[in-house]
This record gives C-alpha cells, structure tokens and sequence, in this order.
C-alpha cells in the first residue's frame, strides 16, 4: 500500500454530528417530494432505515466527519488514490444484489440484499476503524453482528474459517483492470472471530445505506482489525475447513497476515503501527492494543504469539 499522506480537509467541510443529523430532520421535515425527488439515492435509501435502536457497542469519541468518511477511502476496485472510490464508484450497480453463502454450511442459500436487510433489527454503532496506513476514524455503522446470519446457515463441523469475496466485474469496477490485487478482493476470519458480536454485516452509516465508496450495499467491519479485513461489496461468503488466503497475503505475505489485529507493539514491515492519525485531526494518537477492544476480544488470543500471528 502506498504509504500514509495527511487528509486535508478545511475546517469549514467538517460536518459535526449534531450538524449532520439537524440537516437531515430540517430534510424529512420540510422536504415535500419535489425536494425528495432531488435527493440523491443515498439519502433517499436513508429514509428507509427507520427505527435503528443504539447499541451497546459505541466508543465514547467524537465522530469523524461525514465528508471525511466518504472521500477518504481504500476501495481498490475503483483506484488507489483516496479520492478515486468517492469520484468513481458511481459505476457500481448495487441493486439486484445477493450474497450466496457456500461451502460448510448445512444451509447453503442466496440472500437477496432485501432479505438480508430484514434479517434481523438494524443497529447504529459507534466503532473506531483503524486503517494498516496508520489513519483511523470514528463511524456511526448501521448494522447487525453477523452471526445473526451465521445462524440460519448452520456451519457444519468442518467450518473453521470463513472467507468474504467481494464483486468481480471489471466494468462496474475499472480499478480491477489494474494488477493491483489478485481479483476478487478476498478476505478472512477465523470462525470464533467472525461469530463475535462485533463483527457486524453492515448496511449503513450516519443513518443512510452505504455509500459505494464506503462498500454498497453491503460490507463486513471488523473493528479489532486493521480495516484491510472489513471487506466492500460482498458478495459470496464461504466457509472453510482451511485458513483461507486473503488477496493482501497473497499481495505481500511478509506485510499483511492472516490475523491483522490492531497492535501497536508489531510494526509493518515498512512503518511502525505505534501510533495513529484520525481523520480530520492534526495532531497523531497513541494506537491502542486491539484497537481498544481489549476487553471485549483479547480471550480470542489466549496463548497465542501475536508477533508470530501477526
Ligand atoms: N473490496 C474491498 N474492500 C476493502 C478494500 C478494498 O480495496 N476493496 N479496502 C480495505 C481497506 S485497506 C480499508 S482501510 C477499508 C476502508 O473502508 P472505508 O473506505 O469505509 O473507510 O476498506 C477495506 N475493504
Ligand atoms: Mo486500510
């Protein structure tokens, strides 16, 4: 990955929250449907995740702007630079969409995107993300753990890992022409990982779908992990017996591991991981252990040398 550059954002682009949330009660409330015919498409799908309860996983912190959130962004598919996904992932077509989920599963099935919306009741969390890159931010994720959808297909025992492979189709995705990464973007966990109540299959974020640069319609995020593990646009979801081989191992297996837990105290290959830059802040953070996590994930790692599972 190229190596980290300071966003620059002007204070006066930054979007509070409360700001945030204002504009879009002032829209609801005042907008008759010729300003809802104006809307762009994302917020008009904003209108539809109604009724999102808060979760008990929420990280006290200020968020990060809106705006920074959804220009700044790792989406190879669409390019490398950070504001390639934001300018180009208008080509993405995210309805019809499905996911097929395969492999160890007693219960193999394709989900259509509406139906995974209303597999279980959408919550917002508050989760940090850290980037490989030494950057992070602050989310308001809409979603539900995805072992809500684990559940309906039963792994059977060979089930070890789980593998996420996002969209392949190099016309809806032009970055993909380029031999960046070994397409489709492929990612992984270890089954205990991706049954753990954090990992959540996301949906939205600040009240809205997905934005495409952010992995419309549909996402994982994997808040202990460097975000390189919470793969875009999913598609098929596969469980497996063996550990499977993410394209950012197969890319640089000295850089990037299988495991990839935010971890001060193991540096990159090329840079140290000690500490961080929040997006649309100046001044750098100490990067914590997990990602801060600790309480809720360290037992996933009992015993192991996490220098050596990196
Ligand atoms: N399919 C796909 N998923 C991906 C990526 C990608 O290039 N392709 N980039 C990853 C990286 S490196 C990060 S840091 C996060 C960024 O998510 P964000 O753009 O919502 O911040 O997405 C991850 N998921
Ligand atoms: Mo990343």
């Amino acid at each position: 990955m190229p190596s980290y550059k300071a966003p620059t954002v002007p204070s006066s682009e930054i979007t509070p929250r409360d700001l945030f949330y204002a504009r879009r009660k002032f829209m609801q409330m005042g907008a008759g449907a010729t300003l809802a015919a104006l809307m762009p498409p994302a917020l008009w799908a904003g209108e539809k995740l109604s009724g999102v309860k808060k979760s008990v996983y929420n990280v006290p912190e200020e968020l990060t702007p809106y705006k920074n959130v959804t220009t700044y962004n790792n989406f190879y598919e669409f390019g490398t630079s950070k504001e390639d996904p934001a300018n180009h992932a208008g080509t993405l077509k995210t309805r019809p969409w499905s996911i097929s989920i395969e492999g160890e599963v007693s219960k193999p099935k394709v989900f259509d995107i509406e139906t995974l919306l209303k597999m279980a009741p959408l919550e917002e969390r508050v989760y940090r993300l850290r980037c490989v890159e030494a950057w992070s931010m602050v989310v308001p994720w809409l979603g539900f753990s995805l072992t809500e959808l684990i559940k309906q297909v039963e792994p059977t025992s060979k089930a070890k890992y789980v593998e996420f492979i996002s969209l392949k189709d190099n016309e809806q995705m032009p970055g993909q022409n380029s031999a960046v990464l070994e397409w489709p973007y492929r990612e992984g966990l270890r089954m205990d990982e991706a049954m753990h109540p954090l990992t959540l299959l996301t949906f939205g974020l600040y009240g809205e779908l997905l934005p495409n640069q952010n992995g419309a319609p549909v996402r994982i995020v994997v808040p202990w992990k460097y975000g390189f593990k919470s793969a875009k646009s999913i598609v098929t979801i596969r469980f497996t017996e063996q550990q499977p081989v993410s394209s950012w191992m197969q890319a640089g297996p000295g850089e990037y591991g299988f495991y990839s837990n935010v971890n001060p105290d193991v540096d990159h290959a090329r840079w140290s991981q000690a500490k961080e830059r929040r997006l649309g802040e100046f001044l750098r953070r100490n990067t914590l252990m997990f990602n801060g996590y600790t309480d809720e994930v360290a037992h996933l790692y009992t015993g192991m040398d996490l220098k050596q599972y990196f």
